[in-house]
């Protein structure tokens, strides 16, 4: 018999992405409710041949339920979050708002699943607890620098994103959508979600801008990557840019190494890592594109090769593309409840 479950956000790009994986991997639930905001609720959503109404969010929402899977927001997970925990639920939770609490499990289940291994169902004699979904950029990134990480130690890492307009939600890449027809068309471009041209442009990523000079996604990459390869000495540092594409991001990552990593063994590794498929053709100049991977589980690779700055072969460059909505968000997160079955 297999566990009840929740989506929190079921109406955002995330929470629909929820049901298509929850139905593409036949994940054995008993039965699901569906949750979302005040203003949600009452929408009818068809689901596995059954139709369901979108319950508004309460308390009691999590009444009998195992495995509540959201993706909300960070104040709903925070307000609901807890309550949720203290009914018996394990959530598994796609914001940043638990992320860095240190007794809160931060999985990327190919990369660290030991990290989640003492939490259990309620009903195989566990209680509630909570697991955080890493960021989107995180994932991506740590798919394909973990097994290289583990055959050679990462020392220090610099990532340069290339992010979707999904990573903002649905409404932003309906805005992506709407000012390239209006640019097209000659028109005055609506800025409702970014507060400046999109289509046809890039900009600095739209968190917020943190005294250091970061923004708040680019530190998100560094305390992440250190909370999940459990290493406080890795040194990371990233530039987080948002550019027109729909649902995937792309990402440069210099990788320098303590011990010699050659280009040949890297790509070895990669092409035998869960969840990396390589697509590195030099001689046709066919590298990993968001396209390629858009509505895809894997994280694609290539562009491997030695960085040529660093002597005895200590450095790498590589180029990675992910589907945020799928393994940046709601494939991770379902992997997750997965190992808790
Ligand atoms: C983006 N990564 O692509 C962000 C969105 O901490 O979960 C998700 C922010 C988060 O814009």
């Amino acid at each position: 018999d297999g566990p009840s479950v929740a989506v929190v956000g079921v109406t955002g790009a995330v929470g629909q992405e929820f049901l298509r994986v929850l139905s593409d991997r036949d994940f054995p639930y008993r039965d699901i409710r569906l949750l979302a905001s005040r203003r949600s609720a009452g929408k009818r959503i068809t689901f596995e041949d059954r139709e369901y109404t979108v319950e508004e969010l309460r308390p009691e929402s999590f009444d009998g339920i195992d495995i509540a899977l959201f993706s909300a927001g960070g104040s709903i997970s925070k307000e609901f979050g807890p309550v949720a925990v203290e009914r018996g639920t394990i959530v598994v939770d796609n914001s940043s708002a638990f992320r860095m609490v240190p007794e809160v499990p931060l999985v990327i289940p190919e990369v660290n699943p030991e990290a989640m291994s003492h939490i259990k169902l309620k009903g195989r004699s566990g209680k509630g607890a909570l697991i955080a979904n890493p960021n989107c950029s995180t994932i991506i990134c740590l798919m394909a620098a973990t097994p290289l990480h583990r055959h050679a130690k990462v020392v220090r890492m610099v990532v340069s994103t290339y992010q979707a307009a999904s990573g903002a939600g649905a409404a932003a890449m309906e805005e992506l959508v709407q000012q390239t027809r209006e640019v097209l068309d000659g028109k005055e471009p609506t800025c409702n979600i970014f507060k400046k041209q999109y289509a046809f442009n890039l900009f600095s990523h739209n968190a917020a801008v943190l005294p250091n000079g970061y923004n708040e996604e680019e530190m998100k990459l560094v305390k992440e990557t250190r909370k999940i390869w459990n290493d406080t000495n890795v040194k990371v540092t990233a530039t987080c840019i948002r550019v027109p594409v729909m649902r995937a991001h792309a990402e440069s990552v210099n990788l320098q190494f303590e011990k010699p990593m050659d280009e040949d063994t890297a790509r070895q590794i990669l092409e035998g890592a869960a969840g990396v498929v390589v697509i590195d053709d030099r001689d046709s100049n066919h590298f990993p594109t968001p396209l390629d991977v858009s509505s895809k589980d894997d994280v694609a690779v290539g562009r491997i090769r030695q960085d040529l700055s660093l002597d005895g072969n200590l450095g790498l460059d590589i180029f990675v593309c992910g589907d945020q909505i799928r393994k940046g968000a709601a494939l991770n997160a379902i992997q997750i409840a997965e190992k808790l079955l």
